[in-house]
């Protein structure tokens, strides 16, 4: 629903205290942090026409959130937690666009939040000490702090395909679809890209397109959803165990709420492996990766896993050229992220389903009918790119934010993402980046990695008001540190063995190779920021004054 609250006027008078950038989980969650924790004054920008962020813009067929239903949402409010109610196991987006606006009208949120405006620049005033941000509407807002709550998934990336203009069908990127939805009747559609997009995807086109024909560069993992009705004792249990849901989401790797099971997967047996694996391939979900501890940190373990599940591709796809193509994967499971699927590899049962292998015989260019390939042309009326995103720094980047002395970011993160704990980039005060490259973000179920970094830098505005200080400012030290302790905590794993995958950059032309997300596990994080903040916020600078330790 657009919102029609009163919003400042051109030139706003008088400097605010925070703008925030974009009205999803991030920025609204930090909206009533500032605005009624800590009494601030605070415009947030959003350029949708609602609240929602990634998940206002992603419509496509078949989108669902991977994480379980009962923690992809705020556990800060005990009045959100009691009124609220998910409907499946892993809630659709419709759904989560409704939560959004439940907690926005809950919190009477959308008062602060002008709807419909792109920030086109962002600049630090040093003397002032006042960011400066203009939009698109050609008007102008200052304040003290700017925060941007933009997301990781939200620039989308649209492969240079030569010729793309010239066809005569319909295209569209799955982050940008059309919120009236796209009839596929009757239509031979091709669908570019098996990442967790093209995989929710795929199964869903094909129920009503008259041919789907999918191009595959790199096959993929996927494990089972399972997805289901909640049934009310389910969610009776969830209402009435807050505590320990979130308290297993805090203390888990990746802010999931399942443990991961404490043993090795060599330790086993291999009939005991199968009984394993097959109970969780049949429970679903991303907690099949909590089968086994060191699946991530060790190949051997790691092929058991990827072996199980190529096997299980093999099993379920009957035609066996089809099948061997599908589970010809070439990195370690889970080291890109490992989708979760509504009878992905089932649709490849289907007579109006074909997959093509775009590795073997790459993409050349687009015709006005169709998808030209290394071994022909595909005859194609849509073509749906599931392609994926510039992550965590594409949108970042075109805030076209610049700090001190003008510096731009660009220029910051010219050999790729520079930050202190993914939360503040040395040379650009008062800045804040929720969810932000060098934190766990992507790693971590996300609202458990955005109300930690609400949260912080809530307490750290609050303690600068308490201590009569106006600006906090990474150290470059205490950057670089970080950026090697990132690097270490993803060598540490076999992340980096996925080259290809866009927590590297790799999939956007020319983007630095550089893994972006800490790889370290969330609750480690969670430790390493409280740490930070009871040392004196160690590694930061305040108003000019080194207040650290170090
Ligand atoms: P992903 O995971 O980045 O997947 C994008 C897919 O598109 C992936 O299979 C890519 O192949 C493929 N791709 C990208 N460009 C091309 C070109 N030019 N030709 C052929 N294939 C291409 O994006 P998703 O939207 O699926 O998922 C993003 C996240 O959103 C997901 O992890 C969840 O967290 C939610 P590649 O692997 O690069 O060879």
């Amino acid at each position: 629903m657009p919102d029609t609250s009163p919003s400042p006027s051109v030139d706003q008078p008088q400097p605010l205290d925070a703008i925030i950038i974009g009205a999803g989980f991030s920025g609204l969650y930090q909206l009533h942090c500032l605005r009624d924790r800590l009494g601030l004054s605070v415009q947030v920008l959003e350029m949708a026409e609602g609240v929602g962020g990634t998940w206002y813009w992603n419509r496509y067929p078949g989108a669902r959130c991977d994480s379980e239903s009962q923690s992809y949402q705020y556990y800060f409010s005990k009045d959100l937690l009691e009124n609220w109610a998910w409907s499946e196991r892993f809630p659709q987006q419709p759904e989560i666009v409704e939560y959004m606006n439940f907690v926005a009208d809950r919190l009477d949120l959308k008062r602060n939040v002008r709807f419909g405006i792109r920030v086109t620049s962002a600049h630090y005033d040093e003397a002032a000490n006042q960011w400066t941000v203009e939009t698109d509407a050609g008007d102008r807002y200052t304040a003290q702090f700017l925060i941007t709550g933009v997301g990781c998934l939200s620039s989308a990336n649209v492969p240079d395909i030569p010729g793309l203009d010239s066809f005569a069908g319909n295209w569209y990127h799955t982050g940008l679809f059309p919120h009236e939805g796209v009839d596929f009747s009757e239509k031979r559609v091709g669908l570019v890209g098996t990442g967790s997009t093209g995989i929710q995807s795929t199964p869903e086109i094909a129920k009503t397109a008259k041919h789907l024909t999918v191009f595959q560069r790199t096959a993929n993992y996927s494990i089972p959803a399972h997805n289901t009705m909640l049934t009310d004792e389910f969610k009776r249990y969830c209402k009435e165990h807050h505590a320990d849901i979130r308290e297993v989401m805090h203390t888990s790797p990746n802010g999931h709420p399942f443990r991961i099971q404490e043993r090795l997967a060599l330790d086993s047996s291999e009939e005991e492996r199968a009984v394993l694996y097959e109970k969780a391939w049949a429970k679903g979900g991303l907690e099949f990766r909590s089968v086994f501890e060191d699946l991530l940190v060790n190949k051997a373990a790691n092929d058991t896993a990827a072996d199980f599940i190529r096997s299980k591709i093999r099993s379920i796809v009957k035609n066996p050229d089809t099948a061997a193509l599908l589970s010809n994967i070439d990195h370690p499971f889970a080291t890109k992220r490992p989708p979760v699927d509504d009878h992905y590899f089932e649709a490849y049962n289907r007579d109006n389903v074909t997959l093509v292998d775009v590795r073997a015989a790459p993409i050349q260019h687009i015709t006005p009918t169709g998808i030209v390939t290394e071994d022909g042309e595909y005859d194609l009326d849509i073509i749906v790119f599931a392609t994926g995103f510039d992550a965590m720094t594409g949108t970042l980047l075109k805030l076209d934010i610049h700090g001190r002395d003008g510096l731009p970011l660009k220029e910051a993160w010219s050999a790729g993402p520079r930050t202190y704990l993914g939360l503040q980039v040395a040379g650009f005060p008062n800045l804040f980046t929720i969810t932000g490259p060098g934190s766990p973000s992507v790693l971590c179920n996300m609202p458990v990695a955005i109300e930690q970094h609400v949260e912080w830098i809530t307490d750290c505005i609050a303690h600068m008001h308490a201590q009569g200080l106006d600006k906090v400012e990474a150290k470059v030290e205490a950057a670089d540190q970080w950026v090697l302790d990132v690097n270490a905590a993803a060598e540490a794993t076999l992340l980096p063995q996925a080259g290809h995958s866009w927590y590297l950059g790799a999939n956007v032309p020319g983007k630095p190779r550089v893994f972006m997300p800490y790889a370290g596990g969330m609750a480690s994080y969670r430790k390493i920021c409280d740490d930070v903040a009871e040392r004196g916020y160690e590694g930061f600078t305040f108003s000019g004054q080194t207040v650290s330790a170090s």
